[in-house]
């Protein structure tokens, strides 16, 4: 009987189309789903995607590469061994439950990669569990969403680097290509990195989505562009080199997208129908919590969890709206305003989206010191340059920023330095001003520049908080003119 090189377990979204991705790369895959219809139903639909890529792979070759399997027991005993399998179901306990049912019917090197969006701390409780039985449990993220999983997603593999080349030929068949062409995907490192890593690229996400409402709301309410109009300017905003992202180029098709259900002459646009309450599954609030343990200064994905919270307290906003009054300053825009601020909030997002990049790569590199990752910061901006939901322009340079060569990462450095410390930073200013100046809420912009604000002051207020900590809780103070630890009566 033909082995299938691989097994995926879970035919939700993102497991049906990277079963799809990997049968298109040509391996055997087999699949397996808690609920055997859904099996059914895939193994028989499977390759009649609408979104399949053309040419790719021939439709009945990449068919019979896809195994539908009914059982634990006969999927397992479909696969090469070293078995690799790959877990796509939700986070949380079904992992659990799942690993310590699949567990007893592996043998020793068996490989669990689970590329669901778990917390790190859990995958390592996971990993050193199967490792008593000397199975492999690598975590691993992914991102791209649902066409990132069928044509090509980042791959964020941590765990130990013997399971990771076993699985690393399919793994980089299967990844988007960075910028040279390269696979993105690399071996994060051990324990819980690659989902560390993973949930960091999550908060990441939010912030930018936080900066991209943010920018909408100013153009919008302030600057009074209708959607058709905000569809061009993102898709102007989309050929700056730094902005360049999958972020901005479906934010700017989002303006124009007309309501599918109104089937009229004149159908609205489906963005002025939706909601306004943000959804969250969990990865932006754990990065805010891990920053918190571990001391790191991440203001603008604290801001963007925040802005969540508060679109989704409704019912509060409802009420308070009829309740607060608001005082503006603010005058209204000349058509000349507006053209400058269409720049202004361009600038602006430029520099804020390099500090949400700088702010997670801080959070990086203190869990790396304090868990001993030994990770390769310049990789991982590297492999989210294709597939990811932040992949970006701007990654180009960071990527070599960070990197090894130290010659070109400081030309690459005082490159992206200046354009912090240049003209565009007036903007930023600017349109932060005008946002107070409208009541135009834009927690994510003031994060990010109270973020560069603070590390360009040596000196912070902070001295009066440690007089006053002396003063009603005898914590001490140390002085800047002599080493020690002083405490008066005040
Ligand atoms: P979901 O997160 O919605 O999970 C649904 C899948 O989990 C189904 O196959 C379901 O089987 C299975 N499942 C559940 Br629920 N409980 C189970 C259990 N106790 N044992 C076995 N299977 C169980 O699917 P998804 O949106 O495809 O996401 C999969 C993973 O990938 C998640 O961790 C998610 O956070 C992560 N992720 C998602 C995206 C995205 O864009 N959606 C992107 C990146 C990462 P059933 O059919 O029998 O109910």
């Amino acid at each position: 009987m033909n082995k299938s090189a691989i097994g995926l377990i879970g035919l939700a979204t993102m497991g049906a189309n990277l079963a799809r991705n990997i049968a298109n790369k040509g391996f055997r895959v087999s699949v397996f789903n808690r609920t055997t219809e859904k099996t059914e139903k895939f193994v028989k639909h499977a390759t009649k995607s609408q979104s399949e890529p053309k040419g790719e792979q021939n439709v009945s070759e990449a068919n019979s590469n896809l195994i539908g399997t009914y059982t634990l027991q006969e999927f397992v005993a479909g696969l090469e061994t070293p078995r690799k399998i790959i877990l796509l179901i939700k986070a949380g306990q079904a992992v659990d439950d799942m690993t310590a049912e699949l567990s007893p019917l592996l043998d020793k090197n068996d490989i669990i990669i689970d590329c669901g969006n778990s917390h790190f701390k859990d995958t390592e409780r996971r990993q050193k569990e199967l490792a008593k039985h000397d199975l492999n449990f690598i975590g691993c993220g992914i991102s791209g969403g649902e066409e990132g999983a069928l044509h090509g997603p980042s791959l964020m593999p941590g765990g130990k680097k013997e399971a990771w080349k076993k699985i690393r030929p399919i793994f980089e068949k299967i990844a988007a290509k960075d910028f040279a062409g390269k696979p993105c995907v690399t071996h994060i490192g051990d324990f819980g990195s690659g989902h560390f890593v993973k949930m960091v690229h999550n908060g990441i996400e939010y912030a930018i989505m936080q900066l991209l409402a943010e920018s909408y709301d100013m153009l919008k309410n302030l600057g009074g562009f209708s959607n058709s109009e905000l569809a061009k300017i993102f898709t102007g905003y989309n050929k700056n080199p730094n902005l360049k992202s999958f972020l901005i180029e479906i934010t700017a098709k989002i303006f124009v997208k007309k309501d599918p259900e109104d089937h009229s002459k004149n159908p609205h646009f489906l963005i002025d129908l939706i909601k306004d309450a943000a959804g969250q599954k969990g990865t932006g609030k754990w990065t805010t919590e891990i920053a918190h343990d571990l001391g790191v200064y991440a203001p603008t994905i604290n801001a963007a969890v925040d802005a969540r919270i508060v679109s989704g307290d409704t019912k509060t906003r409802e009420m308070s709206q009829r309740m607060l009054k608001i005082q503006t300053t603010a005058k209204r825009l000349t058509p000349a305003d507006k053209k400058k601020l269409v720049k202004q909030v361009e600038n602006a997002l430029e520099l804020a989206t390099m500090i949400c990049y700088e702010q997670g790569i801080g959070l990086i590199s203190k869990a790396d010191k304090e868990f001993h990752w030994n990770l390769n910061r310049s990789e991982i901006i590297r492999i989210w340059q294709g597939g990811c939901i932040i992949r970006s322009g701007y990654l180009k340079d960071l990527a070599i920023a960070l990197g090894a060569d130290q010659k070109t990462a400081m030309t690459m450095f005082t490159k992206i330095m200046q354009n912090l410390g240049g003209d565009k930073q007036k903007s930023w200013r600017k349109v932060i001003l005008l946002a107070v100046e409208s009541a135009i809420p834009v927690p994510a912009f003031y994060a990010t520049l109270n973020y560069y604000d603070s590390y360009a002051e040596a000196r912070l207020p902070q001295n009066l908080i440690q007089a006053q900590r002396d003063f009603f809780g005898a914590h001490g103070y140390e002085r800047t003119d002599k080493p020690g630890s002083f405490h008066i009566k005040w």
